[in-house]
């Protein structure tokens, strides 16, 4: 990958990182992420698609609900919305390519300060950008992942985007989210994310849950009809998170997603998810529980990586480093046999107190090499361990006779009664839990 570097150098202080190995003790190599290592009959680059977000690493400076944010970004210091926007694509791009970063995912004010900005003094500002944003993914090769419109931040919103109770303010959304398409589609991104927001209420007493329901189902297949209708062949992700902003978010988790789309006739051809890690756990659910119901569901479409925080219970979007939870996680990717259309985007951020430029390198490489890893020890349990024949055997019942019979739809449940008076008490079988873990922990 050619470096990127524009008018300045911003972290003149990193080249391109590197694989040198787990006994490198360098803090800017990969240990384990070696692009071209074939692993499970595909290259790591193939299988993971790494992707950089624009907005934890080069918008978000650390604010939190009690202060500001103490990181500094040269590239906020023009004083024109232009120029800020100029200064940080040239910022981001020095960035993925000096981080060997395949993709990279922007929400549309991301790229742009939307300041007070009418929709079409808004529309000339993505077209300036996303110029620039042309050229630099043609001279790098770097590619869209995805894009996404930011219909929750500004106050206009409060109540809402495609939920919102007020048709002019759902209205003014809608111009927005074509804006965000728009420009995805200009820059061939691969697919489109919908995250709730503020899709969602917080009290019943005001809300009429159905109607907002109908009319988000209504929101997604215009969006669906609108690209699909300008010949974009991608795939719409909707990314599931279970509160924060709203009290109730329409798209709780990933199950809740999959009967919503069967419930308003949307297709999982066209609507898969992309699942986040710090989303999972909040909805008390696993990563890999995540993976697996949308991988059954044939809705198994990205990944947001990040990790949460054991002893608190917001979205924290920490750079992963959990090998045991990503193991078991690529576990089901692989099974799976990977992403549909996605890729693993970074969708995290540096600790409030990591105010070094080379932190996000850092953060990085070690969400990076721990994916890598993970999928090394994940295919190892699943080609060289009993893992697979062990989880086989406890069903190997429905495989044969009566079970096969019963799979097959063949027993009524007068037939099922007989068979199982004529069993009596049935063999205790354990799930042998402990075994699967060490198995795990053996290959680590
Ligand atoms: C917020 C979400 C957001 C989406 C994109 O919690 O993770 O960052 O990924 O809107
Ligand atoms: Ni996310
Ligand atoms: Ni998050």
């Amino acid at each position: 990958m050619t470096v990127l570097i524009g008018d300045k150098e911003y972290f003149p202080t990193v080249s391109e990182i590197k694989y040198e190995g787990r006994d490198s003790d360098n803090p800017f190599a990969f240990k384990w992420y070696d692009a071209d290592r074939i692993v499970a009959g595909k290259t790591m680059k193939e299988w993971l698609r790494f992707s950089g977000c624009y907005w934890h690493t080069f918008c978000g400076q650390g604010h939190d609900p009690f202060g500001p944010g103490p990181q500094r970004f040269e590239w906020n210091n023009p004083k024109d919305a232009r120029g800020r926007a100029a200064a940080k694509m040239d910022a981001a791009f020095e960035f993925f390519t000096k981080m060997q970063l395949p993709y990279y995912c922007f929400h549309d004010t991301d790229l742009i300060d939307e300041e007070d900005s009418t929709v079409s003094e808004f529309e000339e500002k993505i077209q300036f950008i996303t110029d620039i944003a042309q050229k630099k993914q043609d001279e790098s090769g770097i590619k869209l992942l995805w894009g996404t419109s930011n219909l929750f931040s500004n106050p206009r919103y409060m109540n809402g985007a495609g939920t919102n109770p007020h048709f002019p303010t759902l209205a003014r959304a809608g111009a927005q989210l074509k804006v965000a398409m728009d420009a995805t589609m200009k820059l061939n991104g691969e697919n489109y994310v919908f995250w709730g927001g503020r899709e969602g209420y917080i009290t019943l007493l005001n809300t009429k849950m159905e109607r907002e329901q109908e009319n988000f189902a209504r929101w997604l297949h215009m969006a669906k009809d609108y690209m699909r209708g300008q010949g974009w062949n991608g795939t719409f992700f909707i990314e599931p998170k279970p509160m924060e902003p709203t009290k109730h978010q329409y798209d709780f988790d990933t199950a809740t997603v999959a009967g919503f789309l069967q419930k308003y006739d949307l297709s999982t051809d066209d609507f898969k998810v992309n699942i986040e890690v710090n989303h999972a756990t909040l909805a008390s659910h696993t990563f890999q529980h995540e993976l697996q119901v949308a991988a059954d569901n044939n809705m198994l479409g990205s990944v947001d990586a990040n990790r949460g925080d054991y002893q608190n219970s917001w979205d924290t979007d920490q750079f992963p480093n959990n090998i045991n939870e990503t193991t078991e996680a690529m576990l089901v990717f692989l099974e799976a046999g990977g992403l549909q259309g996605g890729g693993v985007n970074f969708d995290a951020k540096t600790r409030r107190e990591s105010t070094d430029m080379e932190d996000i390198f850092i953060g990085h490489i070690g969400g990076m090499d721990t994916f890598a890893r993970s999928l090394i020890i994940a295919d190892d349990i699943l080609t060289k361990s009993k893992y697979t024949e062990m989880r086989n055997t406890r069903y190997e019942t429905f495989e044969t006779g009566q079970g096969k019979d019963f799979v097959e739809g063949k027993l009524s449940i007068e037939q099922l009664a007989e068979i199982g008076k004529a069993v009596g008490e049935p063999e205790q079988i354990s799930g042998k839990q402990e075994l699967f873990e060490n198995i795990v922990n053996q290959y680590i």
